[in-house]
């Protein structure tokens, strides 16, 4: 008999985004990480699903707060569904671990009876699978997790005809983690999946790499189902979840879900002459329409701009930063005021205060190094000024 079930991992549930400075806006950012678990649900269960698998990093960090703890189970419990789970290395257990906290024990019964967390590395029987859970207990396993599995003992000694699914949490050859600087240099929770008996596994359900990723034809990284960072890299996609129907001996069938709401982006934009200030307001606003709230833009610029132009793009970059949820700005335009613009400004009849500044300005600008780039700012704002009076 096939078993149908939800592939997911990396919730990263209470992530502060600290760098998100309006708080209206960081709030929302990290209310959508719970929110897209009303999504998963709503794909298990319209997908026949007996239940979800969450491969590790429910929580972002092992002393999430209690009202991260409590919306968490709160969101469990509606997925309807029952919910089995191993800790990752960012919620990992082991002693006085969240796992084992009296509150988080209160508030799953109360909450998400249907959830259950596997602490142990011992075989879990269903009605109609085997789960090999592979649970971390720290922060950074020295040896591999799944390394109980090698001898091919337990898989053996598991009920026939029901299909045998691995759940391990941590990177593959090739794969380093999370991404994240800081788990990188801690290291350790390394899989070595080819140790694995040979066809001793129908799925190995995998957690920790926010990318979904197949591994092989049994391996595969769901991602985490919300992103929660700009994109590293080509083919890194977040945001799914995996429909898995899998069967003893035989090959996985797998379908990625889009579960994300919001987009995080990268562009990298350089100018070459003024009207490229145009063809990049057509570009982002392509690609944001008339959304607000919505989505977080990574924006590298480079080049060097005119002062009108230069105004156009400050005005464009504040509605950006306005509509969006965060633009992470990385300006490195230089402001080149064309001879128009400098002659219109020094040459101003009815302002001779500005005409004088600018002048002045205009004699600092021709230089080099940093006092020249200094004085074409200025000017860029003696401009703007300029063009209000
Ligand atoms: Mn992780």
């Amino acid at each position: 008999m096939p078993v149908c079930f939800l592939h997911t991992a990396d919730w990263q549930l209470g992530k502060p985004f600290a760098r998100i400075v309006d708080s209206a806006k960081r709030a929302l950012v990290q209310q959508e990480r719970l929110a897209v678990l009303d999504r998963l649900g709503e794909a298990a269960r319209a997908g026949g699903a007996q239940f979800i698998l969450v491969a590790g990093d429910l929580f972002d960090s092992p002393s999430a707060t209690r009202a991260t703890v409590a919306a968490a189970c709160s969101a469990l419990g509606r997925m309807g569904l029952p919910v089995l789970a191993i800790p990752g290395n960012h919620d990992h257990g082991g002693p006085g671990s969240l796992w084992e906290q009296d509150f988080f024990r209160r508030e799953c019964a109360a909450l998400a009876p249907n959830f259950r967390i596997l602490l142990t590395a011992e075989p879990v029987e269903l009605e109609e699978a085997v789960l090999f859970p592979c649970p971390l207990m720290r922060r950074a396993e020295a040896s591999d997790p799944t390394a109980w599995l090698r001898d091919g003992v337990a898989a053996a000694a598991a009920a026939p005809g029901k299909a045998r699914i691995l759940l391990a949490h941590g990177s593959v050859q090739g794969f380093g983690g999370d991404g994240d600087e800081e788990e990188a240099a801690v290291g350790g929770n390394r899989l070595d999946l080819d140790r694995l008996p040979a066809g001793a596994f129908d799925y190995m359900a995998l957690g920790d790499w926010h990318g979904t990723k197949e591994i092989s034809e049994r391996a595969w990284y769901a991602g985490t189902p919300e992103p929660d960072r700009f994109p590293r890299g080509v083919g890194n996609e977040p945001g799914h979840a995996l429909m898995v129907r899998a069967s003893r001996g035989g090959l996985p069938e797998v379908v990625r879900q889009a579960t994300a709401r919001l987009r995080w982006e990268q562009l990298d934009w350089h100018f070459s002459e003024d009207s490229a200030v145009a063809a990049l307001q057509e570009r982002v606003g392509a690609w944001l329409g008339q959304r607000a709230g919505q989505d977080l833009l990574r924006l590298e610029l480079r080049g060097a701009l005119g002062m009108a132009a230069g105004a156009a793009l400050q005005q464009a970059l504040e509605s950006w930063e306005a509509r969006l949820l965060r633009l992470k700005l990385s300006d490195r335009t230089t402001a080149a005021p064309t001879a128009e613009e400098l002659e219109g400004l020094t040459r101003r009849a009815g302002d001779p205060l500005i005409s004088r500044v600018a002048a002045r300005l205009a004699e600092q600008a021709r230089g080099a190094g940093e006092e020249a780039e200094v004085a074409r700012l200025a000017l860029r704002e003696l401009y703007v000024l300029g063009m209000g009076s």
